[in-house]
C-alpha cells in the first residue's frame, strides 16, 4: 500500500514535499481510500474563526475503507484479538470478516431502537470486542460516538450525555478489572436520574452482575441483536460531518466536547499509524491504553483497523494477577508493535526485573510511548529489558485534540533520543513562540508549542461551543493552534516536550483540570476553598496535591481527608483523587483573587525558596504559614 516511508532520506523528502505542496502531498495520501465521491479540494482554512475543511465536498463511510476495502485482500485476517482480564477465560479472534458481520448487524440494531444519522451514542463499556464493534456501527450509520471511560463516575457521565443530549446510552452488567468487578450498569442508572436525553439502554452481558432493566428503556445486547441480519449500507458521509465526539479535561471546571470528523481524521490516522509503528502486513500489534482515551480511538481502533492490521485488545490491567502480564501477553500473540504509556512502564519498573525474567520478547520490533513526558531512567529500563536493545522506542507527542500523533520518531527510520518525541511527522509545521507570541527560530529554543499549518486529524469545534474552541486554542498567538505544552528544540532540532504550561496536570497519562478537581473537593460541606497543583509523583509521572482551608470544629484531620476523598471519587471517579491533602488556614492569593498556583507548585514539590515575584501577593505571611506545616500533608 502506498506512502510508507521506508528510510531517513524518505522522511525528509516526504517531510519536504508536504510542506511545498500539501495538496499534491495529501491527494497521494487520500487517493489510496475509498470515496463515495473525491474532494473539490484539499484544505480550506482560517485559524482566526477557527474554519478547516479537509477534503471538502468528498463523500465516504470511514467502516467501508475498512471493511468493504479489504473484503478480497484481508478476509480471513485477524483483526481483532481479545484477550480478556482472566488469563484462564478463552480469548477471542475477530477476522475482518467476522467483525464486519457484527459491525453491520450491531448498526442494524442501533437503527431498529431509533439511531438516526447526526444522533449521539455513548459508549460506556469495558474493552471487549462489542466496544470496538460499538463505535464501528455507530460510524457506519452516521450516529456520533461519545466513548466514556468506565472509571468515570454517574455525575461526570451525566454531565457529558447532558452536554450532548445523547439518545443512546451503550454498557455492559459490570466490568471486570484485575480481581474486582464494578457494577457499571448501576452508574447508568444512577447518571441517567439527571439527564433526560436518554431513550434507550444497551446493555451486554459482561459478568453477571445482577441489574435492574427499566422496562422500555433497557434493552440486553443479545436480544437487540436476536434475528437482526448483517446487511447494511453504509451511510454516505459528508468528509466534514461528525465522526465522534471525546470529552477532555480544560482549565476550567467543565470538560470540552473535543469533535472529530470523518475524512481528515480517517486519513491520518492511517497514515501515522503505518509511518510511526513500521507495520507489516503479518505483526500483531497491541496497543495497551483504554478506548476511553484518544489513544484507543485512533490507535486500538481506527488507525490500525484502517492499514488492515491485527490489533490486540485487554480487557485487564498490568498487575493482575501478576505484575508480568504484560510481557505473558506479548510473548502468547507473539505481539511485534507494543504501545503503552510512561506511568505503566514505571509502575511495572517498580516490580524489579523478576516478572520480566520468565518471558522472551523475542517477537518485539518497536517500542512505543504516549501520554506524558518519559524520563530517561524509564527509557532506559524500557529499552534494555522489554525491547533487549534492540527496539525502537517510538516516544508519541500528541493530543485529543490533534486526534493523530504529530511529533514521533518513525520506528527504525529516524533516530530516537531518550524523553524527545524527536521530529514532526510530514504534514505537521510546529512552532515554538515566547510569551509575546514572538516566534523563536533556530535550535537551542525553548518556548509554547504551537503548530501553524492544519493537518487532517485536528479538532474542528468544541461540541456546543465553538467560541470556547477558538478562545482555549486559536487566541493564545494570533494565527497559531496552540497546545497548551511547553517544548525545547535543541541543538539538533529535535523537540523534548517540557509538560504543560496551563492548569492541566497529567496523572498517570490522565489529563486533568486543577480547576475540575477543586470543584469537586469543594463540594464537601466543610470545605471552605481549596487549590490543587499537580507534584513530581515517581510512579503516576504527576500526583494530585491539594491545599484545602477546611472547616476543622467537627471533624478529626484524618476523618475529614478520607471525606474529602469519597467526594472526589464520587463526582468525578478515582483517577481524581488527591495523593496529598493538606489543610491550610488560607491560600496565596493575588489582591484581584487569582491563587498563584505557581508558589503552590513549588512548596508541592519541596522547594521552598526562590518563590520569584511575591509582590502582588495579598498576605506573603499565608506562604511561610503553609511551608511550615507541609509534613501534614497526606
Ligand atoms: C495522546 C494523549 C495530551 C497531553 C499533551 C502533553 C501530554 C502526550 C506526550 C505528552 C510528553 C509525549 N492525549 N503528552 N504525549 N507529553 N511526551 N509523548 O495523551 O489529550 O490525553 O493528553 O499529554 O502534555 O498536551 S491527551
Amino acid at each position: 500500500m502506498a506512502r510508507k516511508i521506508h528510510t531517513l532520506g524518505g522522511y525528509i523528502h516526504e517531510y519536504q514535499r508536504s510542506i511545498l505542496d500539501p495538496e499534491a502531498f495529501w491527494t497521494q495520501v487520500a487517493d489510496t481510500f475509498y470515496w463515495q465521491k473525491k474532494w473539490d479540494k484539499i484544505v480550506e482554512w482560517d485559524f482566526e474563526t477557527p474554519n478547516i475543511n479537509w477534503f471538502v465536498n468528498a463523500k465516504l463511510n470511514i467502516t467501508e475503507n475498512i471493511f468493504e476495502r479489504f473484503l478480497y485482500t484481508k478476509r480471513n485476517k485477524p483483526a481483532i484479538i481479545w484477550e480478556p482480564n482472566d488469563p484462564n477465560e478463552p480469548s477471542i479472534t475477530l477476522t475482518y470478516w467476522e467483525l464486519y458481520e457484527k459491525t453491520c448487524q450491531f448498526a442494524n440494531a442501533l437503527k431498529a431502537n431509533g439511531v438516526e444519522k447526526g444522533d449521539r451514542v455513548i459508549i460506556y463499556m469495558p474493552m471487549v470486542p462489542e466496544a470496538a464493534i460499538a463505535m464501528l456501527a455507530c460510524a457506519r450509520i452516521g450516529a456520533i460516538h461519545s466513548v466514556v471511560f468506565a472509571g468515570f463516575s454517574a455525575t461526570s457521565l451525566a454531565d457529558r450525555i447532558n452536554d450532548c443530549s445523547a439518545k443512546m446510552v451503550l454498557t455492559s452488567d459490570g466490568n471486570f478489572r484485575g480481581s474486582k468487578t464494578i457494577p457499571v450498569k448501576k452508574v447508568v442508572d444512577e447518571a441517567l436520574e439527571n439527564s433526560s436525553s436518554i431513550e434507550k439502554v444497551i446493555v451486554l452481558e459482561r459478568t453477571l452482575t445482577p441489574v435492574t432493566m427499566k422496562p422500555g428503556r433497557d434493552i440486553w445486547w443479545h436480544e437487540a441483536i436476536d434475528g437482526i441480519s448483517s446487511d447494511n449500507v453504509a451511510e454516505t458521509m459528508d468528509s466534514e460531518d461528525m465522526l465522534f465526539i471525546l470529552y477532555t479535561s480544560g482549565s476550567t471546571g467543565k470538560p470540552k466536547g473535543v469533535v472529530h470528523t470523518c475524512g481528515g481524521y480517517m486519513i491520518y490516522t492511517y497514515y501515522t499509524f503505518k509511518n510511526v509503528f513500521q507495520y507489516s502486513d503479518d505483526d500483531i500489534y497491541w496497543c495497551t491504553a483504554d478506548i476511553g482515551w484518544i489513544t484507543g480511538h485512533s490507535y486500538i481502533v481506527y488507525g490500525p483497523l484502517l492499514d488492515g492490521a491485527t490489533t490486540l485488545m485487554f480487557e485487564g490491567i498490568p498487575t493482575h494477577p501478576h505484575p508480568g502480564r504484560f510481557w505473558e501477553i506479548v510473548d502468547k500473540y507473539k505481539v511485534n508493535q507494543f504501545y503503552t504509556a510512561p506511568t505503566a512502564i514505571r509502575a511495572l519498573e517498580a516490580y524489579g526485573i523478576d516478572p520480566v525474567l520468565p518471558y522472551k520478547l523475542d517477537s518485539l520490533k518497536v517500542l512505543g510511548t504516549v501520554g506524558e513526558p518519559i524520563n530517561e531512567e524509564a527509557w532506559h529500563w524500557y529499552h534494555d529489558h522489554i525491547g533487549k536493545g534492540k527496539c525502537p522506542i517510538v516516544d508519541t507527542w500528541w493530543q485529543t485534540e490533534t486526534g493523530s500523533i504529530l511529533i514521533s520518531p518513525l520506528a527504525g527510520i529516524t533516530p530516537t533520543k531518550p524523553a524527545y518525541a524527536t521530529l514532526p511527522l510530514p504534514g505537521v509545521q510546529p512552532i515554538i513562540v515566547d510569551n509575546d507570541g514572538k516566534e523563536l527560530k533556530g535550535n537551542s529554543v525553548e518556548g509554547n508549542l504551537c503548530i501553524k499549518f492544519p493537518w487532517p486529524s485536528m479538532l474542528r469545534t468544541l461540541y456546543g461551543d465553538h467560541d470556547r474552541c477558538r478562545q482555549t486554542y486559536f487566541s493564545s498567538f494570533k494565527g497559531l493552534y496552540f497546545t497548551g505544552d511547553g517544548v525545547k528544540r535543541d541543538e539538533d532540532g529535535y523537540y523534548r516536550i517540557l509538560g504543560r504550561v496551563d492548569d492541566v496536570i497529567n496523572v498517570s497519562g490522565h489529563r486533568m483540570g486543577t480547576a475540575e478537581v477543586e470543584n469537586a473537593i469543594n463540594e464537601h460541606p466543610k470545605v471552605i476553598e481549596s487549590a490543587v497543583v499537580g507534584y513530581p509523583h515517581p510512579i503516576k509521572g504527576q500526583g494530585i496535591y491539594a491545599f484545602a482551608i477546611c472547616d476543622m470544629s467537627d471533624r478529626s484531620e484524618a476523618n475529614l481527608k478520607n471525606e474529602i476523598r469519597v467526594t472526589v471519587t464520587n463526582i468525578i471517579g478515582p483517577i481524581a483523587k488527591p495523593d496529598l491533602i493538606q489543610i491550610v488556614p488560607g491560600l496565596p492569593k493575588t489582591r484581584s483573587g487569582k491563587i498563584m498556583r505557581r508558589i503552590l507548585r513549588k512548596i508541592a514539590s519541596g522547594d521552598s525558596d526562590n518563590f520569584g515575584d511575591t509582590s502582588t501577593l495579598l498576605d506573603p505571611d499565608v506562604v511561610d504559614k503553609i511551608i511550615a506545616d507541609t509534613d501534614s500533608a497526606s
